[in-house]
């Protein structure tokens, strides 16, 4: 139905391999909806201001250890923590850009060898994206524009891992973006998604939920 109460925001997630320019195309594509007039926030994951968050943060800066297992949960649970304050931003019509989320989740945790089956079940229920952003480039290319920082998980080899998993998750919510072309030119074709995937949100599509 088009009814106006249907009318709601757009889910949208950015994903990629670490130094793919998700961070930069996300607050590119925040001005662009805020200049032609959209309600829009910036979130990304892991939110590190929370309890569970902070948790997150010091195991990633290597100042703690945790069971791979126990940390896989830990993003989940830091993604359920704002799952219905995410659902009522989208149904009052604010279109949320996201920078990573449960496929994140999935593919670090595979990546070190967990079961996807495993990894992929605390996040089923949370809120699908209605359009998955995959700034596609190559560990060895990524790791080229200057280098990794410090944290855990900011090593090639990894990476290459990490890679892999994300394939296996690709599915019809999924658009593939060539990272390697130029700034302007990524930006340029990520607006013209964006905006669609906004629109037919506006017209009321449906909310699903993930991997049930
Ligand atoms: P940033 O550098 O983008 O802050 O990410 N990660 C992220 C996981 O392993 N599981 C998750 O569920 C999420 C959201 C990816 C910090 C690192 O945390 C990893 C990189």
């Amino acid at each position: 139905s088009s009814k106006k109460s249907d009318s709601r925001g757009a889910l949208i997630v950015l994903e990629g391999l670490d130094r793919c320019g998700k961070t930069s195309q996300c607050s590119k594509l925040i001005s662009y909806l805020e200049g032609s007039g959209h309600a829009v926030e910036s979130w990304r994951f892991p939110d590190r201001n929370t309890g569970v968050g902070q948790m997150i943060s010091s195991y990633l800066m290597n100042e703690s250890h945790l069971d791979d297992h126990a940390i896989h949960l830990l993003f989940s649970a830091n993604r359920w923590e704002k799952r219905s304050l995410m659902e009522s931003k989208l149904r009052s019509g604010t279109t949320l850009i996201i920078d990573r989320y449960a496929f994140s989740g999935v593919a670090f945790s595979s990546a070190k060898g967990l079961d996807v089956e495993w990894c992929k079940a605390p996040e089923a229920g949370l809120l699908a994206p209605d359009l998955v952003l995959y700034l596609d480039i190559s560990p060895e290319k990524a790791a080229e524009r200057g280098g990794y920082g410090d944290e855990r998980y900011e090593k090639l080899e990894f990476q290459q891992r990490v890679a892999q998993s994300y394939r296996t998750l690709y599915d019809a919510t999924w658009k593939i973006v060539d990272a390697t072309r130029s700034m302007e030119d990524v930006e340029e074709q990520l607006k013209q998604i964006v905006m669609e995937c906004v629109l037919k949100c506006q017209e009321g599509k449906p909310f699903t939920q993930l991997w049930q």
